[in-house]
């Protein structure tokens, strides 16, 4: 007889491939049963009429990392995780910086103590900005404790990456059994025409978008794959904020290649229209990429349709608006290429994306929870134990109501930005209970789980960053040896 210690009852229950009616048993963390009519928990939760999803996976998130310079970032996991699981997230991988011309395992030990705080569960991506042979030799230990993915620049003068530089990155991910991640825009171009735009006056918000339009995106898109082709290494490009990068990705998908693609609610809802709101507002929506059209928001819509885009995470960044610390760390005066980058979004991500999708016919349910849940825990080497709901997986379950309509505003979401780019913006559906492993974290807008409760996943190895064998010539330049055909 199972003893249970939660059951969800009477709940429509969805998962990346079905909807279905069924209670979910809960005990010692996990799902240990889905059917109808099961035995009394010790906590029941009725969610007649709810909907019982897995709990979010936020794959790209910048939670309470170092200052750079007078910029803070403003969320601590404390903070940043009670946002997430208040929008329905349980599970959120950030990002453990490298500062250029210093090492990566003090600072990564360093990261995992301030994540201790965290809510809900968490791993990290380890940013390389200096692939020194000190850094590279660090890594392969780093990995294989369970930090199975790197994040890489192609822009900001601080994190940059050659092309030399993001091939040695590439064939030690290969060989050591790591994800890299890109931000994918063509630096030298951008200082071209931020240079050029300083030049002629031209330093309103409004002309972030215009020192990086899409073109820079794309070329970037386009070299990156390149490089991850002649090494055969899966990457997967963060953020695209339009159609021509998508288009990318799908050329690349078609030749057979792992290139996996992500974009975030921003490109979604913003466009490079929102940078000219008056009195330094269009700050709040500076970020990279910049936000394009309303085609390309649509062009969008359809690549994740057709799975080229299988992930939507939030790329939460926490500046604050009013605040010396945060967008106005120049003042209001200041150039767009002084504005600190990134609009905050882990509480939003998924009520957004389920109002927009899933209320307005663009997805169904099934491909909600792929791109929101499903698809980021197996890309990153946490699933099944993340973004389904099945027996043996963590009991990370979001109940929403698909009915309840909620204006957005700032002070629902916990986290400690003063902002948020969707004020004012009507949802419809919102998540009201969030449970992670079992244990109530949220419920009806309130934090009911603590700094401490959140655990560190190690990763992988695992199947979906194999290398594929297909080699450019007859040697592999990697392994440094001819291939046997
Ligand atoms: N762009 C980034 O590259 N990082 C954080 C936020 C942003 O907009
Ligand atoms: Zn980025
Ligand atoms: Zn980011």
């Amino acid at each position: 007889m199972i003893d249970f210690d939660v059951v969800i009852r009477n709940g429509t229950v969805a998962t990346a491939s079905d909807v279905f009616a069924a209670d979910v048993g809960i005990a010692g963390g996990k799902v240990v049963a889905l059917g109808t009519g099961l035995a009394l928990g010790r906590k029941e939760i009725d969610a007649t009429g709810r909907l019982v999803l897995p709990g979010g996976v936020d794959s790209h998130c910048h939670i309470e990392e170092p200052a750079v310079g007078q910029v803070h970032n403003a969320d601590t996991f404390a903070s940043g995780t009670a946002s997430a699981a208040a929008g329905g997230t349980t599970t959120v991988i950030s990002f453990s910086q490298q500062v250029k011309g210093e090492g990566i395992t003090q600072q990564l030990a360093d990261y995992h103590i301030k994540a201790e705080q965290a809510l809900i569960d968490y791993s990290f991506h380890i940013v390389i900005s200096d692939p020194s042979p000190e850094v590279m030799a660090a890594l392969p230990a780093l990995i294989e404790q369970g930090h199975r993915s790197i994040k890489i620049f192609l822009t900001y003068d601080s994190v940059v990456l050659d092309d030399e530089q993001t091939l040695n990155v590439l064939a030690l991910a290969r060989q050591e059994g790591a994800l890299v991640t890109v931000h994918a825009e063509n630096h030298s171009a951008i200082k071209f025409l931020t240079n050029a735009l300083e030049k002629a006056g031209l330093t309103l918000p409004k002309h972030h978008a215009w020192a990086k339009p899409m073109v820079v995106e794309r070329e970037a898109c386009h070299r990156v794959i390149a490089l991850a082709e002649l090494l055969d290494v899966p990457i997967q490009i963060f953020h695209v904020s339009g159609a021509e990068a998508a288009e990318e990705i799908r050329r690349a998908q078609n030749r057979g290649l792992k290139i996996f693609g992500e974009t975030c609610p921003q490109y979604l809802m913003l466009t490079a229209e929102d940078l000219n709101r008056p009195n330094f507002e269009g700050a709040k929506f500076l970020c990279s990429p910049a936000p394009r059209t309303r085609a390309d928001q649509e062009a969008l819509w359809d690549y994740i349709r057709t799975g080229v885009l299988g992930i939507v995470s939030s790329d939460h960044a926490p500046n604050r608006f009013d605040d010396v610390h945060g967008k106005k760390v120049r003042g209001t005066d200041a150039p767009f290429s002084a504005i600190p980058n990134g609009v905050p979004g882990l509480a939003t991500r998924l009520p957004i994306l389920f109002s927009e999708g899933v209320g307005k016919g663009r997805i169904d349910l099934q491909t909600f929870v792929a791109i929101t849940s499903t698809n980021p825990a197996k890309l990153f080497g946490i699933h099944p134990q993340k973004g389904t709901i099945a027996i043996g997986a963590d009991a990370d379950i979001a109940i929403w109501d698909p009915n309840k309509t909620v204006t957005i505003r700032n002070e629902l979401l916990h986290h400690q930005v003063d902002y948020t780019v969707y004020e004012g913006v009507e949802v419809t559906g919102w998540p009201e209970i969030t449970l992670s492993r079992g244990k109530v974290v949220v419920e009806n807008g309130e934090i009911r789980g603590k700094p401490g409760d959140g655990r560190f996943l190690a990763r992988g190895p695992y199947d979906a960053i194999k290398p594929l064998g297909r080699h450019v010539t007859p040697f592999d330049p990697v392994s440094g040896t001819l291939i046997d055909n």
